[in-house]
């Protein structure tokens, strides 16, 4: 979209300082007052799709150079998908969410990168389905412009598939390591899929902002294992030799967004400051389909964690106390 400005400047106005900012003169005149020229200038003004702030949009645009990029390297960052003054309420929302353990007996909220104790620290405390706990996270000016930049990456039938919200605690926040998060998913079916990553503080390389390594959505996915190699843990890291020399670090401004693709290979550092790190962010997905031979991830079938546990528990209790049951 153009915007035309229009603007008047006298002589003793400098109109040459308009020209070096590009406005074009369309017209002047003399002596008026006497003594003195007026002259008229305009310039057309692109509205810059990078840098707005956007508004709920179910039109958002990203340029085709954007998505274009996003095929070529398997990820892409803007600057900005929300208000701040969103990213202000969510980030209340959701540091409540993390105060009171919210899904924590039911095995979502638990530590990612450790073996999950009760009573001891999270090294990467996540909740998975945020939204569940928060109903209206559902109704967030982020969602409705993530799920059309989805539609713009992945086609009409791209459709929300799920959340989660991932927290590196001040000063110890663990670092997210090397990953495809395929790794976490069915091996038997075939998906085209995006996370949307949205940080509700600034994302800088000594806090744990995203890190690509470009072009890497077009490898199959690598053996993964559990952070350490301890099956008691949630996170998976890579267990193969990989070159990430030439991964890309994004930071981003609060309410920021990276995209990136299921295969994509990523990481986020430790947060080394004095402040929490806070990752809301949003899957959506085309259906998946079966795949024509199934892979075998292994590392699934070797995890035994606390939160499987805690999962199954809450499943039980609630068949128990289904109206109805008898026991
Ligand atoms: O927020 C993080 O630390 C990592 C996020 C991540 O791995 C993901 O969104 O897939």
């Amino acid at each position: 979209m153009f915007w035309r400005s229009r603007l008047t400047a006298f002589d003793f106005q400098a109109p040459s300082f308009y020209k070096k900012l590009g406005y074009v003169c369309y017209g002047t005149l003399d002596d008026y007052p006497p003594g003195v020229t007026v002259s008229y200038f305009r310039k057309n003004l692109q509205e810059r799709t990078d840098t707005a702030m956007p508004e709920p949009n179910p039109d958002y645009r990203l340029s085709d150079g954007q998505i274009a990029a996003f095929h070529r390297d398997g990820f892409l960052a803007i600057p900005a998908i929300t208000t701040q003054e969103e990213v202000e309420r969510l980030r209340a929302i959701y540091d409540r969410l993390f105060e009171r353990r919210a899904g924590r007996e039911e095995g979502n909220q638990f530590d990612l990168a450790g073996a999950d104790e009760e009573g001891k620290e999270a090294a990467l405390p996540q909740i998975l389905n945020p939204a569940k706990y928060a109903p209206e996270l559902k109704e967030t000016r982020f969602r409705v412009n993530a799920l059309a930049i989805a539609k713009q990456l992945l086609g009409p039938n791209a459709n929300y598939a799920g959340e989660h919200a991932i927290l590196k605690p001040a000063r110890h926040g663990a670092p997210t390591p090397w990953h495809q998060d395929e790794a976490y998913w069915d091996p038997g079916l075939l998906y085209h899929s995006i996370s949307v990553w949205m940080p509700l503080q600034e994302a800088t390389l000594e806090n744990g902002c995203m890190q690509f390594v470009a072009g890497s959505h077009k490898l199959p996915v690598a053996p993964h294992r559990s952070i350490g190699n301890d099956p008691r843990v949630h996170g998976l890291e890579i267990a193969a030799d990989v070159d990430v020399s030439g991964a890309v670090a994004c930071p981003l401004p609060p309410g920021g967004a990276t995209f990136h693709l299921s295969s994509t290979l990523h990481y986020a550092g430790p947060n080394t400051t004095d402040t929490p790190r806070r990752a809301y962010i949003l899957g959506f997905n085309t259906p998946p389909k079966p795949r024509p031979v199934p892979r075998d991830f292994w590392w699934q079938r070797e995890k035994r964690t606390a939160r499987q546990e805690r999962a199954q528990a809450a499943r039980t209790t609630a068949a128990e106390n289904k109206p109805g049951n008898v026991m």
